[in-house]
């Protein structure tokens, strides 16, 4: 039988298990990325077990999350992280230097190759046939150190494109519509591979908006096979040498197929406040626009900005909005500076912005009350863009500048209608990525060789080993689709504690039950319950962190995001799997029992635990989790458990 790319580039880097699908592999790691706001704890860990030096082939640390330095804690965050870069022996990528999907894109990303990053929307480089995935942090320390990554093997998903996409529908449509389809919990456990006559279409950078967003469908990855698209981008960033052409088998079998004629989309959009919530932009027309961002590592490339910038050219943004264009490089605004395109987009009346995630996590550019904001971002969690009840709606950059344009949603093919002499940008490539790079330090130019840590650095916390009871409140009873932007809100005034537990940790779930840090510590134990995909979104491990911190000890949930249930594990939280009637039936103030020794149970293998609500009722509940995942919850977490192995090792 014929094999996938999936399966082609796991093989490849196979150390243990088999590719059956659900079963526990250990794969090689090539590369892996950082950023700023999870990059702390990955060097603070890494330092922790002891490690000196990294092992993969390239380790980069990016600052972009939070760059514009409001506080001393940010600044003291980026000069620890850039001497941990110089200390151990990885590439520094300065604050400001561009968003970390979109350098590792333009600098590092090889087809063939695996990535794993410490953020959600590692999967981008999937449009250039990289394997990335997206992890919590300690799972990048471990890797970074040289040992194996261990995951479920995912269903691989057969994403067949056919056709070519019409006037103004975009890269990003195609992906708007596997969430309109599939929902935000539709591709967890599954990687998506896409094939058919459609992909060579499109270009690498719109393969690589579809890839980032791959991550919104709770996919555990996303890839793309490679081509002359795939050549011909990394020709233009200099890196042509690093080809490999990389198709699957022809009779390669997939767990599943899903169609989508690329000649059938439209302008689609994502409605206030989850990333499936899309409609063709047509049935919202109409609604006043009050603000509208390019940029993000969805849509900030120089290829994403420079249909806005066309369509701007010689117009002007409405008077009713403001518009702000935030690059995900400094190279793309470089680029786009040199031709021209940043003056013309100024004298349109659009705001420039430095390279930055920022107001894609609620860092500047706050919406204002009760008003509407138009993103081409990936995510609209609510109270994500720094504001409780915001209206983020998730566009393409040609339907965000036609907003700009207009000052209410619009179709651009209707604005394109009204105005007579607007036409479609089309996507265009620069002749060569030439930007300059000197923001990106590398291992051979570092500027320290230890460790620098302000007052802003803490230490990591750690858990004692698992409990043999587990007893205690039901904390907290949440619903279905539960982010960790719920859990641990990003936001300046929060942000700037990720290096902080104890501080951070009074955030926790605020956006839920703004008394629940503070009961959670009095009652110093307990639980909580959720229903359906709890913590779905990033891959920030301070959601388990700091839960742990607060004496969380179980989570009983429907179903579980797939980072995020492995950062549980990671910090010795167990997370249990319960039906619709149990979560039905237990209420928030219930007190909860696990009647079995939990440390016996979860050592010795058990799947089916029993629950007994209020001291009366008993229900089951599962833990679905591999040998290697049970000794890390029964260790009290990762770190603790990677001490044990180096020390029953030498
Ligand atoms: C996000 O998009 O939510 C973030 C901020 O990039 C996170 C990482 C973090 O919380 O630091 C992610 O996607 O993993
Ligand atoms: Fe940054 Fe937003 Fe991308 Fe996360 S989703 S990496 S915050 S731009």
């Amino acid at each position: 039988m014929g094999q996938t790319l999936t399966e082609k580039i796991l093989d490849d880097h196979l150390v243990e298990g088999e590719l059956e699908t659900g079963e526990e592999i250990g794969i090689e790691i090539d590369q892996v990325l950082t950023q700023d706001t999870t990059g702390t704890m990955v060097w603070l860990q890494f330092e922790a077990m002891g490690l000196d030096e990294v092992q993969t082939e390239i380790a980069a640390q990016y600052c972009d999350h939070q760059t514009y330095q409001f506080d001393f804690k940010n600044t003291d965050d980026h000069r620890f992280l850039r001497s941990a870069a110089g200390t151990y022996g990885a590439y520094f990528s300065r604050p400001g230097n561009g968003i970390c999907h979109n350098v590792h894109r333009e600098n590092f990303a090889a087809p063939g190759k695996t990535l794993l990053g410490s953020d959600s929307h590692t999967p981008t480089p999937g449009g250039l046939g990289e394997l990335a995935i997206g992890a919590g942090g300690i799972d990048v320390t471990v890797a970074m150190g040289g040992a194996p990554y261990y995951i479920e093997m995912p269903e691989v998903v057969n994403v067949r494109l056919e056709g070519e996409l019409p006037d103004w529908a975009t890269a990003k449509d195609v992906i708007l519509e596997l969430l309109r389809r599939l929902s935000v919990k539709g591709g967890v456990g599954k990687i998506l591979e896409y094939t058919g006559p459609g992909v060579e279409t499109l270009t690498a950078p719109e393969r690589m908006t579809i890839t980032n967003m791959g991550t919104e469908l709770g996919a555990t990855s996303s890839i793309f096979p490679t081509d002359e698209q795939t050549e011909d981008y990394l020709e233009r960033v200099g890196r042509a040498d690093e080809y490999e052409e990389l198709q699957p088998d022809d009779d390669a079998e997939y767990d599943d197929e899903i169609v989508v004629d690329l000649s059938d989309l439209e302008p689609l959009i994502a409605q206030p406040s989850m990333p499936d919530k899309v409609v063709p932009v047509r049935e919202v027309e109409g609604q006043s626009v009050d603000q509208v961002i390019v940029g993000s590592c969805t849509n900030g490339g120089y290829e994403d900005i420079l249909p806005a910038a066309k369509m701007l050219e010689g117009r002007e943004v409405n008077k009713k909005t403001e518009m702000i264009v935030a690059p995900g490089s400094k190279q793309a605004s470089e680029m786009l500076a040199r031709e021209g395109w940043v003056a013309e987009m100024m004298a349109a009346g659009v705001n420039f912005s430095e390279a930055t995630c920022g107001a894609c996590i609620g860092i500047g550019h706050v919406p204002a009350s009760d008003s509407v904001s138009l993103r081409t971002f990936n995510r609209n969690f609510e109270g994500r863009s720094g504001i409780e009840d915001d209206n983020v709606f998730l566009c393409s950059p040609e339907v965000a500048a036609a907003a700009a344009i207009k000052g209410e949603i619009v179709d651009p093919r209707d604005l394109a209608d009204e105005l007579g002499d607007l036409e479609a940008p089309g996507i265009e490539l620069p002749d060569e990525y030439d930007g300059s790079k000197t923001d990106l330090i590398t291992p051979d130019e570092a500027v320290d060789d230890e460790l620098v840590k302000g007052p802003n650095i803490g230490d990591v916390p750690l858990k004692d080993q698992l409990d043999a009871d587990i007893a205690g409140e039901a904390l907290l009873k949440m619903e279905d689709n539960i982010t960790t932007d719920h859990i641990i809100p990003a936001t300046q005034d929060i942000l700037m504690y990720r290096s902080n537990i104890d501080k951070l940790s009074e955030f926790t779930l605020s956006r839920v039950d703004d008394t629940f840090a503070e009961r959670a510590r009095e009652a110093d134990g307990g639980v909580l319950v959720a229903g359906e995909n709890y913590g779905q979104g990033s891959s920030r491990e301070h959601a388990a962190m700091c839960p742990m911190y607060l004496g969380i000890e179980a989570v009983l949930a429907q179903s579980f995001a797939r980072i995020h249930r492995a950062n549980l594990f990671n910090f010795g939280i167990v997370p249990l799997t319960i039906d619709e009637d149990t979560y039905a039936d237990i209420d928030q103030g219930d007190e909860v029992e696990i009647v079995d020794d939990v440390y016996d149970a979860v050592t010795s293998g058990q799947e089916e635990f029993t629950v007994r609500v209020n001291g009366d009722e008993e229900y089951t509940a599962t833990l679905d989790a591999s040998e290697r995942e049970r000794d890390i919850l029964a260790a009290g977490g990762k770190l603790a458990w990677t001490k044990e192995q180096a020390e029953g090792g030498s």
